[in-house]
C-alpha cells in the first residue's frame, strides 16, 4: 500500500513525498519577471514535511510570443533567469524541489500581449471560444482571445528551439527540472487536436502529424537537460480553452507510446475537465486512463505516474493504490501552504478565495495561515 507521505523517485528527481503542488497561474509577475513575493509564496509551500514533495511552477512563457495573460512570468531572457534564482534558492533552502512549467499559449492570447501587437500564432487561423486575463491598473478582467494567424512551416523549428532554450535557462535558474505544458488547450494541445489543427502539411491531418510538434519539443528538451529532469502535462479530454477532438483515446495513446522511450521523470495527467468534473468525457468513448498508462509502460515508460484534478485525501489514497505514484493538488495548495500537515491529520483546510487567484499582491497569495501559526 502506497501513501502520500513516503518518498518517490521520479527520474532524477528524488522526492520526499508523493504530494505535488500543481502548476497555478497567479499573475503576480509584472514585466514577466519573478520577484521576492513569489519567492516567499513558493518557499511557504516548499518544505516536504509540511508542504509539497515537488513544486511545479505556474506556467511560464518560453518566449514573448508564448505569452497570453498579463503579469505571467517568462524564461527566455538572461534577466528572467536571474529573477528566478532567488525563487529556486528559497525553495531549496526549505529542502524542497521545484520544476518549471514551460508554456506557449498559441492562440490563447491577445494582441495587446504580443510582440508589436501582432496576432497570436496557432496551428491554424481558428479563433478559440475562450478568454484571457488582462490586468490594467491592478484590476484583472477576462477578455476574449484574439484571432490567431497560422504558423508558417518554416517558423516551427524556431519554436521548438525556444522550448530547448527555455529548458536550458530553467536549469541555469536553479530549477530541478522542467515540465512541458501540453495540456489545457495551449499551443501544443492546439496541434494535437483535430478541431484546432486543420493544417495540411506534416504537422496536421493524421495523428502522427498532429503529434509531431509535441514529439519534437519533447525530443529537444530531453536532449538538452536529460529525460530524467523532464515531465509532461496532458489533459486528454479537457474542454479547457476550446480544446476538442473526436478521438482522444487514440490520440493520447499514440502520445504515451512515443513518451515511453524518453526516460521522463514523470507523466502528469489531468483527469476530466480541468478544475471541474473529473468524469467529463469528450469523443466517441469514455476515456480509459488505465489504458493510457499501459500504452506508456508498454513503450518502456518508467516515469512516475502523476494525477491531478479535484483530489482530496481519500481520492488520493485510492488513486495511489490503483497505481498512481504522485498526486498534484492545485487549489488546495493555494489556500493551504502547509497542505501536507493538514492531509496528515485530515484537515482542517482553509478555503481558497477565487477573487484573488489572478493578479494582486499578498492578499490571497502569501497570507493564508498555517496550522502552526496560532
Ligand atoms: C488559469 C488561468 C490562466 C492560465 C492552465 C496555465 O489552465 C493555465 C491557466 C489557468 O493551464
Amino acid at each position: 500500500m502506497k501513501n502520500l507521505f513516503e518518498p518517490c523517485q521520479a527520474g532524477q528527481l528524488q522526492l520526499a513525498t508523493r504530494i505535488v503542488m500543481a502548476p497555478l497561474t497567479r499573475n503576480r509577475a509584472p514585466h514577466a519577471l519573478a520577484n521576492a513575493l513569489m519567492a516567499e509564496y513558493y518557499a511557504q509551500r516548499a518544505n516536504p514535511a509540511t508542504g509539497a514533495g515537488l513544486i511545479i511552477t505556474e506556467a511560464t512563457a518560453i518566449s514573448h510570443q508564448g505569452q497570453g495573460y498579463s503579469d505571467v512570468p517568462g524564461i527566455w531572457s538572461a534577466e528572467q533567469v536571474k529573477a528566478w534564482q532567488p525563487v529556486t534558492a528559497a525553495v531549496h533552502a526549505q529542502g524542497g524541489k521545484i520544476v518549471m512549467q514551460l508554456w506557449h499559449v498559441g492562440r490563447i492570447s491577445h494582441t495587446s500581449l504580443q510582440p508589436n501587437n501582432q496576432a497570436p500564432v496557432a496551428p491554424s487561423a481558428i479563433v478559440a471560444k475562450s478568454k484571457t486575463v488582462l490586468i490594467e491598473n491592478g484590476v484583472p478582467r477576462f477578455e476574449p482571445t484574439s484571432m490567431p494567424r497560422a504558423l508558417e512551416l518554416t517558423e516551427i523549428p524556431g519554436i521548438v528551439a525556444d522550448y530547448r532554450q527555455a529548458a536550458k535557462n530553467a536549469i541555469l535558474a536553479g530549477f530541478d527540472g522542467i515540465e512541458v505544458h501540453a495540456a489545457n488547450g495551449y499551443l501544443i494541445d492546439q496541434f494535437l487536436r483535430a478541431d484546432s489543427n486543420h493544417r495540411q502539411d506534416a504537422y496536421g491531418g493524421s495523428i502522427e502529424n498532429r503529434t509531431r510538434f509535441l514529439k519534437e519539443v519533447m525530443t529537444a528538451v530531453t536532449q538538452e537537460i536529460g529525460g530524467g529532469r523532464c515531465g509532461i502535462r496532458i489533459s486528454p479530454v479537457t474542454p479547457a480553452n476550446d480544446a476538442s477532438d473526436a478521438s482522444p483515446q487514440k490520440l493520447f495513446e499514440h502520445v504515451a507510446a512515443f513518451l515511453g522511450p524518453l526516460n521522463l521523470a514523470y507523466v502528469h495527467t489531468i483527469e476530466g475537465s480541468t478544475g471541474a468534473a473529473r468524469d467529463y468525457q469528450q469523443g466517441e468513448t469514455n476515456f480509459d486512463y488505465a489504458a493510457l498508462k499501459t500504452a506508456y509502460q508498454q513503450a518502456g515508460g518508467q516515469g512516475a505516474w502523476m494525477l491531478n484534478n479535484g483530489y482530496d485525501s481519500e481520492l488520493a489514497k485510492s488513486a495511489l493504490n490503483q497505481g498512481a505514484d504522485l498526486i498534484a493538488f492545485g487549489k488546495a495548495f493555494i489556500a493551504n501552504p502547509d497542505l501536507a500537515s493538514r492531509l496528515r491529520q485530515n484537515g482542517p483546510y482553509n478555503t481558497p478565495e477565487r477573487a484573488t487567484f489572478y493578479g494582486g499582491g499578498e492578499k490571497g497569495y502569501t497570507d493564508y495561515p498555517s496550522l502552526s501559526i496560532s
